[in-house]
């Protein structure tokens, strides 16, 4: 069995997937308003392959970028030339990737008694089955809602927690950046924790009762086969368009706000290309449809790593929105809880502050719709591992993020409107 997997390994690793042998990750700290318009450039050019984790934004902010080995030498000697200041993040991504990959091979994501081990990255397959389990181990609390298809034909499944009767609601989804792993898996460990916890932790027992949950684990899954199978670092959907050779959509550039202006790309190969229209991709537009036809969604929490941040509108506008201070309120309350437990800071603002410009962005598009709770989480870490976070960071994530989650969830309980 063992010589099976080895073997399955190697054939991936040569065949199929690919491979960042040698790649680093850089953290790069431009000094000046000069440095940032240098780095700003360096990302424009596509010959190099840069895959900027964060991009710049203003001096003294650090930006991140995965430089393929090929790259490497060109990329730090115009660093050096420009006397920006850098440092090496990650030694070599390949390195991280073949842990990763050894983990996910091993059988430690089932414990002893055959049950899921959460502290483990899972595949679409392992994820889908867990759903169906949670769904059958607690038929009177959680129920499986299929909201749609994705480009690849996967089912879209919300996981619904009721406790019955016609409740307003509130939306929570994950994973619509497909290499965000921590996500996924954070958001499978918070349904398990809902359902458990229903009738046994009075603050969600109360918030059962008073609004249900709908939780969507993978919003994006074909990326998401797509990073376990051929490329680790695949971030969009996978949607095919005539013209163009490359392939997929940011999803979080797609939605109707603000759509196509300042902070995403009109270049398909750009890892923030906005698509060609609003809700262009049918993972948006099955959300959208949902939501609409709903019509009692009070708040809308969507999942991202890394950065540790918790913002709420804008993202494709700079100005305030209408309930700003509330939201401010809230967001630093529920960053409060999450440092509470294991002392893991947040950064806490509206989008354009607190990163940079965005637009076509989920939570702006749930707010001008009148969800006036709308939240977008970036969970760890801030750039060690990026999105590459260690599976034993799994669990401490996913217990603190909730308690973040609980505390926005508490509020809009008590502010129903
Ligand atoms: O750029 C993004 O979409 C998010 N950052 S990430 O590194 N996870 O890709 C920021 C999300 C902010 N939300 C909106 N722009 N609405
Ligand atoms: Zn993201």
């Amino acid at each position: 069995m063992r010589l099976v997997l080895i073997f399955g390994a190697l054939f991936g690793h040569i065949y199929c997937r690919e491979t960042f042998v040698g790649d680093q990750v850089l953290e790069i700290i431009p000094r000046n308003e000069e440095q940032v318009k240098n780095l700003v450039e360096l990302e424009a050019e596509e010959h190099l392959q840069l895959d900027f984790w964060k991009s710049p934004t203003i001096p003294g902010e650090a930006a991140h970028v995965r430089v393929p080995f090929v790259s490497l030498q060109a990329v730090k000697i115009f660093l050096e030339s420009q006397e920006i200041a850098y440092s090496i993040m990650i030694e070599d991504v390949q390195v991280l990737l073949d842990k990763e990959n050894e983990e996910m091979l091993s059988n430690q994501r089932r414990d002893r008694n055959g049950y899921f081990n959460f502290g483990a990255y899972h595949t679409l397959e392992e994820i889908s089955q867990e759903m169906d389990h949670l769904v059958a181990e607690y038929p009177g609390l959680v129920s499986k809602v299929n909201i749609g298809s994705s480009f690849e034909n996967r089912p879209m499944n919300v996981l619904k927690f009721s406790t019955g009767g016609d409740k307003p609601a509130i939306w929570l989804d994950a994973g619509i950046h497909a290499r965000e792993w921590v996500t996924q898996a954070t958001a499978l460990w918070t349904a398990n924790k809902i359902a458990f916890d229903y009738g046994n932790e009075p603050s969600l027992t109360s918030i059962l009762d008073t609004v249900d949950i709908f939780l969507l684990p993978v919003t994006n899954p074909d990326g998401y086969v797509f990073s376990h199978t051929k490329n680790r670092m695949w971030r969009k959907t996978r949607s095919k368009e005539s013209g163009s050779l490359c392939i997929g959509v940011d999803p979080n550039r797609n939605w109707d706000a603000g759509f196509g202006g300042p902070g995403a790309s009109n270049n398909p190969c750009s890892e923030s290309y906005h698509g060609p229209r609003a809700n262009s991709e049918i993972e948006v537009k099955s959300i959208v449809d949902f939501i609409k036809s709903h019509g009692k969604i009070k708040a809308f929490i969507t999942l991202h790593s890394y950065s540790q941040l918790l913002m709420f509108p804008y993202g494709y506008t700079c100005t305030k929105s209408d309930n700003f201070d509330e939201l401010d309120e809230v967001a630093q309350k529920a960053a409060n809880s999450v440092t509470s437990l294991h002392g893991t800071k947040y950064k806490v603002g509206p989008i354009c502050s607190v990163i940079y410009q965005a637009s076509g962005g989920s939570i702006d598009w749930a707010y001008d719709f009148g969800i006036k709770y709308s939240f977008a989480f970036e969970l760890r870490d801030t750039g060690r591992y990026g999105f590459l976070l260690p599976a034993d960071q799994i669990l401490p994530t996913a217990e603190e993020t909730w308690l973040g989650l609980k505390t926005i969830m508490e509020h809009v309980r008590d502010h129903l409107y």
